[in-house]
């Protein structure tokens, strides 16, 4: 069977050439799911890898728009709705300057896997553009929007395919397509997740994925015996998912000693506490200079450390928040010398594949980014319920969904993997919990 997994993984190598990103996770992903693959011989035969590591469809669109200057800019868009077995296409759109097929493809195929472990009816996509919101005025921002928008709409909709947030995409993005999504086809529904509460989003969604991560590790903590409480954490990035991150930790009564950004880390011994330092992480955001520098001249107890990142720095939970391919070998092997016993990923695939392998083999538990920051497009797939339902729910009715499925999302990959005699590895069991749901369903429809 690892000689099938090598030719699936072989055959993605030659249809997706210079896709690093993209073949990261499909190897991550295949080298997992061999035992289920050796228990399923029928998956073989009716091709089922060769159709999962084709997107079902891939979109890529020229998005011109007039920056303030009236000179003309144009961007590159993309859509890949990725897998549709279990339900429609769901997944963020992330606007960065280093977006292209390979980034949107990881992303995309991880989704997959993602939505399903939330149990919920939503399949995989992702889309975005090689557009950077950094230094853009509102005005710049809007016009990028519509015009992107202008072109995806007749690709998506509410029971086919629905975008949200990622990367450079927060609810003022949201509300400028979903403005234009509706003036085109003139008509009011769920289209993207993650609108304003004054027009369908949903109480929490902001929060969603920081919350849904926080319950994941404490479920990791338990199931070894340990709690949040008291326990020191290194945290990078600054953005939503840092903030809501951080917010929950220090309700749950753990110390958040850095956040990060593109320009280095901020190592903050007293703790990035609740209240003024917390709100500080959005000021740094909507400042739209990408950068944390300004959080140690605002506290004086906080050190700015250039250029570096923050896995140096000795605590008991590692939780990075920021983007993929934040862990490489080198910084695996610091947090090891420090005792590092936990890492839960936040951001999407941020260890490199060889940099799990290393923690994993030096008895670090590695809540895995695919089932720890599901909390996120779970309260989206809630978004869509509320909206097709006419309704609103409250706050209270969200949190309490957000913390049982990231319960059942821990314990389904615990369980996945004890099944397979692995034992408790949430990495593999992660993947093949997402894949085997999607599997029945996708061995259900015929070869499609
Ligand atoms: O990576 C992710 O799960 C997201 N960016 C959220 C996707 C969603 O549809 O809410």
């Amino acid at each position: 069977m690892a000689k099938l997994v090598e030719k699936y993984i072989e055959i993605a190598a030659q249809k997706n050439p210079g896709e690093p990103e993209f073949l990261q996770t499909v190897e991550e992903v295949l080298t997992s799911i061999e035992p289920v693959l050796e228990a399923h011989p029928e998956y073989v035969k009716a091709g089922l890898i060769e159709r999962l590591i084709e997107p079902e469809r891939g979109i890529s669109f020229r998005v011109p728009w007039v920056d303030d200057n009236g000179v003309v800019q144009v961007n590159r868009g993309y859509r890949y709705e990725f897998n549709s077995a279990i339900g429609p296409y769901k997944g963020g759109l992330r606007f960065a300057p280093n977006v292209c097929p390979s980034i949107i493809k990881f992303l995309g195929f991880e989704q997959i896997f993602k939505n399903s472990l939330t149990g919920l009816p939503i399949g995989g996509g992702k889309g975005g553009a090689d557009f950077d919101p950094n230094g853009k005025s509102d005005g710049e921002i809007m016009r990028f929007c519509q015009s992107f928008m202008s072109e995806l709409f007749r690709h998506i909709g509410a029971q086919t395919d629905v975008p949200a947030g990622d990367l450079g995409v927060g609810a003022r993005e949201i509300g400028y397509m979903f403005g234009q999504y509706k003036k085109l086809v003139n008509r009011y529904e769920g289209v993207l997740t993650g609108k304003g509460l004054s027009y369908g989003g949903l109480s929490g969604r902001t929060e969603a994925t920081g919350y849904g991560i926080v319950f994941f590790a404490r479920e990791m903590l338990k199931a070894n015996g340990e709690e949040l409480a008291g326990k020191t954490v290194v945290v990078s990035g600054f953005g939503n998912v840092s903030w809501g991150t951080v917010k929950k930790l220090n309700q749950l009564g753990a110390k958040v000693i850095t956040i990060s950004g593109p320009d280095g880390y901020i190592y903050d011994p007293d703790g990035v506490t609740a209240g003024e330092k917390e709100d500080f992480l959005l000021e740094l955001r909507s400042s739209g200079k990408n950068i944390c520098a300004p959080y140690a001249e605002k506290f004086p107890g906080a050190t700015f450390y250039p250029g570096e990142k923050p896995w140096g720095v000795k605590a008991d939970l590692y939780i990075p928040c920021a983007t993929q391919n934040e862990i490489h070998m080198a910084d695996a092997e610091k947090m090891v010398a420090n005792g590092c016993k936990f890492l839960c990923e936040g951001s999407n695939m941020p260890t490199k594949n060889e940099a799990v392998a290393y923690l994993q083999a030096n008895g670090v538990i590695v809540g895995p980014s695919k089932a720890a920051n599901a909390g996120g497009v779970a309260c989206s797939c809630i978004e869509m319920g509320q909206n097709a339902g006419h309704t609103v729910f409250s706050p209270d009715q969200v949190y309490e969904q957000l913390e049982t499925i990231m319960v059942n999302i821990h314990k389904n990959a615990a369980e996945a993997s004890q099944k397979y005699g692995l034992g408790y590895d949430l990495v593999k069991g992660a993947n093949i919990a997402g894949f085997e749901k999607v599997a029945q369903a996708m061995m259900a429809q015929g070869i499609v």
